[in-house]
């Protein structure tokens, strides 16, 4: 106890232990093991760096992409013939980031549980997308969905309760991604009450440290997975292990690739591929300067205007050697309920509290170069991020209508 006492003492954090001898025995003991399991010299180092974005800097220009519509029919269908026969040969594998909070969308609940009006959840589309091409293929296409502390439970037992959705459980990973503590703007870290450390999910980016520590990365080698395709859940038109982009990969040889469609407006809310001294890039929409939002080419199209849609494909070697690197981290300006010694409860209204997430595009980084297919926005993307307006579920289920929902 006097060890950790004084560890908080040197960071500042001693109010941790506020109201510390209220808490019954056990609670003690599980408490001090999670103070003494944070990085507290690394927490300071994200408090003092809060306000600088990792990204931005260097030589940054947009980057190349093939555009989809520009591929002739026969390429289109020899492509798509090779994704299939890779899907058949059991070496492809699908990762669904499903760890984030969804506080936009103001649904209480794993947002891979969330229905935008078809009688399908989130989860129940992608497993019918993978289940159609497992049929299709005769290949095996296993299944690996990232879940936070906050949601794990309830997704597993919500899968178990939809009998998978008719997929095989023995190919159905769950796998939990890593927590960072809420830190105040004066670098204290924020209680959600007496005895627990208020924390959040670290960010998409949490998904290369969770592969690894949670055996998923060693059942994708024990399985011969050649080729990973890695989606957000908050897509409803997301196509998971999607043939032609398979082909396009395979056949284009990068490392790692992308889907992208064209940026709606310089305010949408996605991330612009660029290259930035030499390598792939995605500066974050949180993070774009507005000149770079704004800017026009020649053609009076977006500059930036490759937007993320969080569809990616990695070569198994190639995540290996993303799972072992760091991420930077970035940071998120967050209203974050929390508990202040001396006042109780506190639930602000106006962002009080910095939220540290590490972004799942800043691998790319690392490579020298990466693929980037541009695909149609009508049929490819429909966000679920907002109760209402853009980006919301009545927009996603529009979408859906207009492609055969
Ligand atoms: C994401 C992209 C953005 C654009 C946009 C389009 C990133 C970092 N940003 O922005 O560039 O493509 O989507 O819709 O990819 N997630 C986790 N764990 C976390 C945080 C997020 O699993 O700790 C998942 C989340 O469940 C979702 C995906 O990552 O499936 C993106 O969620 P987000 O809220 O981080 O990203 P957003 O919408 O701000």
């Amino acid at each position: 106890m006097e060890t950790i006492r004084a560890k908080l003492a040197e960071f500042g954090q001693e109010h941790l232990l506020y109201g510390f001898d209220t808490l019954p025995a056990d609670r003690q003991t599980s408490y001090l093991a999670a103070l003494s399991e944070l990085d507290l010299a690394y927490i300071k180092k994200l408090s003092e760096n809060a306000h600088v974005s990792p990204t931005l800097g260097g030589a940054i220009t947009p980057s190349p992409s093939t555009r989809a519509s520009d591929l002739t029919t026969e390429e289109t269908a020899e492509l798509t013939a090779i994704g299939k026969q890779l899907i058949a040969s059991n070496t492809v594998a699908v990762v669904t980031m499903a760890g984030g909070q969804g506080t936009r969308l103001g649904y209480d609940g794993p947002k891979g549980c969330f229905d935008v009006g078809i009688g399908i959840p989130l989860f129940g589309l992608i497993a019918s997308r993978i289940a159609a091409l497992q049929a299709e293929t005769g290949g095996v296409l296993p299944w690996y969905i990232m879940t936070s502390n906050e949601n794990h439970e309830k997704t597993v037992a919500f899968f178990r309760d939809n009998k998978f959705f008719g997929l095989n459980p023995a190919d159905v990973f769950f796998f939990p991604q890593g927590q960072l503590p809420l830190v105040s703007t004066d670098g204290k870290i924020l209680l959600a009450e007496i005895g627990r450390v208020a924390e959040g999910p670290d960010g998409n980016g949490g998904v290369f440290a969770a592969l690894l520590a949670s055996g998923a990365l060693a059942d994708m080698e024990k399985r011969g997975i050649r080729q990973v395709f890695v989606c957000g859940i908050d897509n409803a038109l997301v196509r998971p292990a999607d043939p032609l982009f398979l082909g396009f990969f395979e056949r284009d040889g990068a490392p790692c690739a992308s889907k992208s469609v064209a940026k709606a407006s310089p305010e949408e809310r996605v991330g612009a591929f660029c290259v930035k001294d030499g390598h792939p890039c995605v500066i974050e929409y949180t993070e774009l300067t507005p000149e770079m939002r704004q800017a026009r080419n020649d053609a009076g199209l977006l500059t930036y205007g490759d937007a993320n849609i969080v569809t990616h494909l990695m070569r198994f070697d190639a995540l290996k050697t993303l799972c072992t690197r760091g991420l930077p981290m970035h940071t998120a300006f967050k209203a974050i309920p929390h508990y202040l010694p001396g006042q109780g409860q506190i639930t602000p209204k106006e962002p009080n509290a910095y939220k540290f997430e590490s972004f799942i595009f800043d691998a790319f980084s690392a490579l020298d170069r990466m693929a980037i297919l541009q695909v149609t926005r009508e049929a490819e993307f429909a966000p679920v991020k907002n109760a209402t307006g853009n980006d919301s579920p009545a927009t996603a289920l529009a979408l859906l209508r207009q492609n055969g929902y």
